[in-house]
């Protein structure tokens, strides 16, 4: 240690122990941790203040929207220009971005000064200035030639609503710009720089130094996600959660959050803490009563801090003897250069001595070191007051997240952070103090927040290009409402054509007759038998039906599970499987001896002679057993119970699933004449007038007729809103070229859909790098349960993250915002081609009964109506939309179809016992 340094030591120790009467002056500027750790509690509220709705109009600290959601992810890359204007330096410069996968980029810049006159002149100089200088810097680039995007940092606080628009709020620091508040100055900039012909360069986007800080050393740490600017002036910003931005709309991912911290307590929240220095010091600027927060810190006010203190003292005579010099008495005479020479303690007192006598204050060495302390105590309140405020938005960061400890990287720059001996130093400890959960690096801008803006520019335009091949690759799933209503419309003709004995033959949409006459009239009762089978589940059911005023209906349930193999086995495995599990009931329920009449709900379209003969027209959703189709299934059930000669059932009725959902919700709403099945498959049935069907004898009433619309477009009549993805999902399944309509509507295929856009955007390059991962290719990973979880409301980004790593994808915050608008397009057309579906079948009702206004209930049922977020909301406003004289109501089916094939094996077996007498 050298003499002087050793001297200086003692002398200090001497002077504090002896508790100069400095101290009656600096001991407001000491704040305890206990203080800071109040002053973080202050900004908190604070910052919560400003991103609420109905608070943030008149919050002190504005937490502007920046608009930057995403951080580079490498892919960048390009020639950009930036622009970077309210530091203590104007900088131009020329980024090159290579796509090299390293994330490396060159940078050209030069600095150009910034006029006191143009500082504080008129908007229009200003820019014409800023185009000026951009002129001459291509002019010396040899870019002139270059159509090249630019970024443009703007130190300023700024209202957005989007990248490139900025609508000035105030100026601070030392500009005071006529004419330029309250207007967007990126379309300044652009009339300034039209005036040069010879230059084109198109302003992508506007941001602010914190946010360009932010950005450039997140290109060399994704970790990091808080720019802090501590130079001329002082600001920070943040990744916050996108559902606590109420500014904003969505709630999908983070944004960048420029806080404006500079006038924290402008409204008075730091009153009692601001010392009569920072009073007159704030009195004396050019922005009286704002940026208070700012002039307790920066650079630009710490040494005009410093003069104030040094001026009192030496009135007092504390100091010089007394003698008040000029310097002293010269407002912004005692820069932060100064102060920052003078804390340099490696060199004892001489810049000290040096730097006094050059005020013309000829300091003793009590003098220097009373002055040293001076600036000790005013710079480190200054970087107490950020750790603080800094430890506010790493809190508010952990918390987000939800975790206990954070590892975090801060980028910053700024002539105090960057030059002053101590400040770094002292910000790190404090921060380290008052947020020991937090792990935090703080990483240095290399070439400060232009390179910042130039990534921000680059993430712009690629984020602007992935949005349009991603509208591109969606667009084909978009179906303008002139589309459904066309499509409404060719239903409503299959329809028709199914129900013609002369087309019926040919017909796509089957309109297959059930021999359900009639819904429930609550005289049904008795004890049946119900399986349920082709959903998601295969139910074996004992209903108990009573009627008269104890009418109700008591159902006992078991699920039981089909395996692939014998789903795709032969047809005699299929149906002994079924009766092992009825078996298996029964003896569960101990009713094997009894002869129960069973109602057997067949999802798949059969062509019913009567109400207990149903042949099997072909097998769909992911049924194949062979020697089924064409069989009656009926008679395969009785010869597979017959085989197993252990009990006897008389088996009533054979109903397709929309028949026994339509029958379920009937018997609460006499109303309800449609069954809708929106599940693994889809499919409507509804009560026709008998005169219509013309296959089947006899005109009067009705008859259900089970529509198995999932065939709808076989014939090619919708292959032209089929997109390349619904062609490969055909391709790919067990019955290609047929159920086209199910194919674009059903939980069986709409993941398979999502899948394989996912896949084309990924060869794109728009997702997950570019990378296809072995479980992208895997087929049927995406389950249409994924859909319902990712496109849940509120579900932050992290959780659909979440999702795609269950199927092994490892996704960034855009992937995974992607992936929820292609989950969204794709249920979105599902809901509306459904809901056109349905329109066109209750016009036909209305039709039918010839009235102006149709009063009807639709039962529903199935996973996708019951269990997608937005299904049933889009399908029932596309009914709405395409049958406007129905009133719609739609009933969720409690208990499944079973019930309602109970109800129809009483009424069947009610109508056989009348026939028998
Ligand atoms: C360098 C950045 C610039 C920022 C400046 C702040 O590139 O955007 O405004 O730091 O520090 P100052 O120059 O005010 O000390
Ligand atoms: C529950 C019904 C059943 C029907 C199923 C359809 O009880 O008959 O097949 O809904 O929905 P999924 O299970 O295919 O989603
Ligand atoms: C401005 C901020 C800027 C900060 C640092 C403040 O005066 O209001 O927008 O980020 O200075 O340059
Ligand atoms: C079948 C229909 C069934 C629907 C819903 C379709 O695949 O063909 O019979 O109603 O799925 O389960």
């Amino acid at each position: 240690m050298s003499w002087s340094l050793f001297a200086l030591t003692v002398t200090r120790t001497w002077v504090l122990r002896s508790k100069m009467p400095v101290d009656r002056y600096l001991y407001q500027l000491r704040l305890s941790d206990d203080v800071l750790l109040d002053v973080t509690a202050r900004f908190q509220a604070e910052m919560g203040k400003g991103l609420a709705r109905d608070t943030s109009p008149t919050a002190a600290v504005k937490m502007l929207p920046s608009f930057v959601r995403s951080l580079p992810d490498g892919s960048e890359k390009g020639d950009f220009l930036a622009l970077d204007l309210g530091g203590s330096q104007f900088h131009i410069h020329w980024v090159k971005e290579f796509d090299d996968g390293k994330q490396s980029s060159q940078l050209e810049s030069k600095s150009y000064p910034t006029p006191k006159e143009v500082m504080q002149g008129n908007g229009a100089e200003l820019f014409d200035y800023i185009a000026d200088c951009l002129s001459d810097f291509m002019e010396t680039k040899n870019l002139k030639h270059k159509k090249l995007p630019l970024g443009f940092t703007f130190s300023f606080p700024c209202k957005q609503t989007k990248l490139e628009e900025g609508v000035l709020l105030a100026w601070t620091k030392h500009f005071r710009v006529r004419g330029v508040q309250d207007t967007d100055v990126v379309s300044s900039l652009h009339r300034a720089l039209q005036k040069h012909q010879d230059i084109d360069v198109d302003v992508l986007a506007l941001v602010n130094d914190t946010v360009g800080t932010m950005m450039t050393c997140g290109y060399d740490d994704q970790r990091c996600e808080v720019g802090l600017i501590i130079g001329t002036g002082t600001n920070a910003c943040y990744m916050e959660e996108m559902r606590h931005i109420d500014l904003v709309e969505g709630d999908e991912g983070r944004m960048c959050i420029n806080t404006e911290w500079g006038a924290f307590g402008d409204d008075g929240a730091l009153d009692d803490l601001r010392t009569e220095f920072d009073r007159e010091l704030d009195l004396g600027s050019l922005n009286p009563g704002k940026q208070l927060f700012e002039k307790m810190i920066s650079s630009l006010y710490l040494g005009e801090l410093v003069r104030l203190i040094l001026l009192k003292m030496t009135k007092e005579g504390l100091l010089f003897n007394g003698k008040v010099s000029t310097a002293l008495l010269t407002k912004g005479k005692i820069e932060m250069k100064h102060v920052s020479a003078m804390e340099k303690y490696k060199e004892g007192l001489s810049n000290t001595k040096e730097i006094l006598t050059e005020l013309k204050l000829f300091p003793s060495e009590e003098d220097c070191v009373a002055v040293q302390h001076v600036c000790a105590v005013v710079s480190s309140r200054s970087a107490k007051l950020c750790a603080a405020a800094l430890a506010a938005i790493l809190t508010r960061l952990r918390e987000n997240k939800q975790l206990l400890r954070m590892r975090t990287t801060v980028g910053i720059d700024g002539g105090l952070y960057k030059t002053h001996p101590k400040f770094a130093g002292r910000l790190h400890r404090a921060v380290g103090r008052l947020v020991p959960a937090c792990e935090v690096r703080f990483l240095r801008s290399r070439g400060g927040s232009g390179r910042g803006a130039a990534v921000v520019a680059a993430v712009a335009r690629r984020l602007a290009a992935q949005r349009r091949r991603l509208h591109t690759a969606l667009a084909a799933l978009l179906l303008p409402p002139a589309i459904l209503w066309e499509l409404r419309d060719k239903m409503r003709a299959e329809l028709e054509h199914g129900l013609k004995r002369e087309t019926q033959a040919q017909a796509t949409v089957k309109m297959l007759p059930t021999f359900v006459r009639g819904t429930p009239d609550g005289t049904e009762k008795g004890k049946f038998l119900a399986l349920d089978l082709g959903g998601t589940n295969f139910r074996v059911l004992l209903v108990k039906i009573k009627s008269g005023r104890r009418r109700s209906v008591q159902m006992y349930n078991k699920i039981f599970a089909i395996p692939l193999e014998i789903m795709q086995g032969t047809g005699e495995e299929l149906f002994d499987h079924i009766v092992q599990c009825l078996a298996d009931f029964l003896e569960y329920m101990g009713i094997k001896g009894a002869r129960l009449p069973l109602g057997f709900t067949f999802s798949f379209p059969c062509r019913q002679a009567s109400i207990d003969k149903g042949t099997l027209v072909g097998w769909t959703k992911g049924f194949k057993a062979t020697d089924c189709e064409g069989e009656d299934v009926v008679d395969m059930l009785r010869e597979a119970i017959r085989r197993r000669n252990e009990f006897d059932l008389d088996i009533v009725a054979v109903v397709n699933d929309t028949v026994g959902t339509m029958m379920t919700c009937g018997y609460e709403d006499p109303n309800c004449e449609i069954g809708l099945i929106a599940g693994t498959g889809t499919n409507v049935c509804y009560m026709e007038d008998m005169k219509n069907i013309e296959i089947v004898e006899g005109n009067e009433g009705k008859m259900c007729i089970n529509t198995e619309w999932g065939a709808f477009g076989d014939n090619g009549c919708i292959d032209y809103i089929r997109t390349k993805y619904d062609r490969e999902v055909d391709e790919g399944s067990l019955n290609p070229g047929k159920q086209r309509y199910e194919k674009m509507t059903s939980g069986m295929y709409l993941g398979e859909i999502v899948r394989q856009i996912l896949i084309d955007l990924t060869k794109q390059g728009l997702l997950f790098r570019g990378h296809i991962s072995e479980s992208l290719r895997k087929k049927g990973i995406f389950e249409t349960k994924f859909l319902s979880q990712i496109e849940r409301d509120r579900l932050a980004l992290p959780q659909v993250r979440h999702v795609l790593r269950q199927l092994g994808l490892d996704s960034t915050c855009e992937d995974s915002i992607i992936v929820k608008e292609v989950c969204a397009a794709v249920s979105t057309r599902a809901a509306r081609l459904c809901g056109a579906g349905l329109a066109a079948v209750v016009e036909k009702k209305r039709e039918n009964q010839g009235v102006e206004r149709l009063q009807i209930t639709v039962g529903a049922d199935g996973t996708l109506y019951k269990l997608h977020p937005h299904f049933s909301r889009i399908l029932q406003e596309t009914v709405k939309e395409l049958a406007p004289q129905c009133d719609v109501s739609f009933m969720l089916s409690e208990d499944g179809s079973g019930k309602g094939a109970a109800l129809i094996t009483a009424v069947a077996k009610r109508l056989h016992n009348v026939g028998q007498k």
